[in-house]
């Protein structure tokens, strides 16, 4: 390939910063100076700790201070945070919720992708590489009723563990759509299975990786945001069973009732797969 069409990690990360930055509607839970002063005063102490435990020495401390400056420098932020943190806030902010399970949403969502009715292909190449892949599914609230126009919004990496508006060369909603159920809840969604993810070894989140002798893969994965009138959204990501790294994601996001037993499909290409989805009341 012509290498400047190479995907890097600097050139992913500034898009996933971007991409942040302009959605992020600031502020407002920085104005709790107690509870900011707690957290931060905690997140310090918990740093000090390790200090005294481990003798950090200065060589440990400026090669963490060179880390950190290069992590913002290639824009890893969102990749950093979503990949060693973000499952433990997704755990605390979900813990009451009975409908379906949720799990991280990472660095790579984008709003309002391209909208389809009920029976969808999602945007792909003409030669899109991969198994075609028909997901369907109903949602229905807590208490069973079927939700009609809710919103199914999926979003995923190609057979070569791409994503498009992150990676170079791709169409810009390659693999990006939301879909509206229909009068029963029901959608059906075609598209072709996602390759394992493996986090850019060129960047700081590779080169941490790297040196703590840690492997860099997420499985396959499909993204979710699901979402109905009255009802919470629900954000959450579904993996294939037997898949690579489905039982050591680095990511931490998989839980037992997101993964997907796909089996060949009944029109005899590619394979086929239910999953229905429960929506807590707002
Ligand atoms: C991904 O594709 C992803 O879903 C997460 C959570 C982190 C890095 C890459
Ligand atoms: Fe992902």
């Amino acid at each position: 390939p012509n290498p400047a069409e190479e995907a890097t990690a600097a050139a992913s990360g500034a898009a996933a910063t971007e991409k942040f930055r302009s959605r992020q509607h600031t502020g407002s839970a920085m104005a709790d100076t107690k509870r900011v002063d707690t957290l931060a005063s905690e997140m310090l102490s918990a740093v000090h700790d390790i200090i005294r435990r481990h003798k950090v020495t200065y060589a440990e401390y400026d090669a963490l201070k060179a880390w950190l400056i290069q992590v913002g420098l290639d824009g890893e932020w969102p990749l950093f945070l979503d990949v060693w943190v973000e499952h433990v806030v997704e755990e605390v902010a979900n813990e009451n919720r009975q409908g379906s399970k949720g799990t991280i949403e990472g660095p790579y969502y984008v709003p309002d992708s391209p909208s389809f009715t009920a029976i969808a292909t999602l945007p792909m190449r003409e030669d899109e590489p991969g198994t075609p892949l028909l997901f369907q599914g109903q949602v229905t609230s807590v208490d069973g009723t079927p939700l009609a126009g809710a919103k199914v919004e999926m979003w995923h990496a190609d057979a070569n563990g791409l994503y498009s508006q992150f990676a170079p060369g791709l169409p810009e909603w390659n693999l990006r759509g939301t879909v509206l159920t229909d009068d029963q809840g029901n959608f059906r969604i075609h598209t072709k299975e996602p390759a394992p993810y493996q986090i850019p070894t060129d960047g700081s989140c590779g080169k941490l990786i790297a040196a703590a002798g840690w492997h860099a893969w997420r499985p396959a994965h499909l993204h979710l945001k699901v979402s109905a009138p009255g009802h919470q959204l629900i954000t959450t990501q579904l993996y294939f069973r037997g898949g690579s790294h489905v039982e050591d994601d680095i990511a931490s996001a998989v839980k037992p009732e997101l993964v997907l037993d796909p089996a060949p499909a009944a029109s005899g290409t590619g394979n086929e797969v239910t999953y229905d989805f429960v929506l807590d009341r707002a």
